[in-house]
């Protein structure tokens, strides 16, 4: 069955079981003590949906790659995912009681095994990504991840994203300061998810910038939806407490803008999302139907 025939659904159930069997590859269990790697365990497999690291894969096969070669990368990027929620719930950060339906990681095992777990799993994702070497692909491509994974999810990336959230609490916050947290904080491993899977295929400079666009768009429209879920969804489908926001007192899409216009802001998102995709040449990808599964998805 090609990807392009199966439904979405079954796509996302196959290539996160992939994900899944993978993570338990590179994880491993020969490490101790037992409560660090009982707390690891407990988040990497909580249920998450995964959608990052089928990101990346997808992007692999848009590009006519066979995506199974990305896995290392694909499953460091789930790791390195996990370990921000993991501090992202930490007292001092959200203060979050539920993350992917269970309670939250230091609620279980305490706040000093919650923080080393998650550095645990932000080392270990480097260590998984330099094993695309065994897939076959040269140094200097996996240098350039490296270097790429660093950038997305550090000090310019992700970490400053959160940074600039976590000093922007109790205030009303600008748009343009708003999509400043949104784009850093959850667009920018969104975003290495494309260009990794697009690097990893070799594609010209033309398309990696078409599709780094595309990331951008559906990165902020991830996060927008987020923020409307907030509002509208229901805590046990969520998996954590649904109208937290606004009892943070944070500023969101929908407080700043409203929901209607929030809505009309991700439809514009997604349409210039998949000019995006054309202009990369894979405008009739499942690419397309993950930019649509992103703004509709219930948690
Ligand atoms: C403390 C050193 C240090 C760094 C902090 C915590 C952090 C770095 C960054 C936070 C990043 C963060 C939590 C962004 C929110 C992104 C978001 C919408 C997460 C939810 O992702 P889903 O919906 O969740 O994909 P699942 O559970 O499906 O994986």
């Amino acid at each position: 069955m090609t990807a392009e025939k199966s439904s979405l659904q079954t796509y996302l159930r196959e290539k996160a079981d992939m994900v899944e069997a993978g993570l338990k590859q590179y994880l491993r269990d020969d490490y101790t003590p037992a409560p660090l790697k009982e707390a690891v365990r407990y988040s990497l497999f909580a249920g998450g949906k995964r959608i990052r690291p089928i990101i990346l894969l997808a992007t692999m096969e848009a590009f006519g790659q066979e995506c199974r070669r990305g896995l290392p990368a694909a499953c460091a990027v789930e790791m390195l995912h996990t370990y921000s929620l993991i501090h992202d719930d930490l007292p001092a950060m959200d203060d979050d009681d539920m993350r992917r339906g269970k309670p939250s990681n230091h609620r279980v095992f305490g706040e000093a095994i919650a923080i080393l777990a998650g550095d645990g799993l932000l080392t270990h994702a480097f260590e998984t990504l330099s094993r695309l070497t065994e897939m076959g692909f040269p140094a200097d491509q996996v240098v350039r991840l490296v270097r790429e994974l660093s950038r997305y999810a550090g000090i310019r990336g992700m970490v400053g994203g959160q940074a600039a959230d976590v000093l922007g609490e109790n205030r009303r916050l600008s748009l343009e300061e708003l999509q400043y947290i949104h784009r850093h904080k959850t667009g920018d491993m969104i975003v290495f998810c494309l260009r990794a899977g697009a690097i990893l295929s070799n594609v010209d400079e033309k398309k990696l910038t078409a599709i780094t666009r595309f990331g951008e768009q559906i990165g902020l429209a991830f996060q927008i939806h987020d923020d409307i879920l907030d509002v509208v969804g229901e805590t046990e489908q969520l998996g954590k407490k649904a109208g937290s926001d606004e009892a943070k007192n944070k500023s969101t899409y929908p407080s700043l803008i409203g929901l209607d216009q929030s809505r009309t802001k991700l439809s514009e998102l997604i349409s210039q999302a998949k000019e995006s995709l054309g202009e990369a040449g894979v405008e009739n990808s499942m690419l397309a139907e993950i930019a649509d599964y992103i703004i509709t998805r219930r948690n």
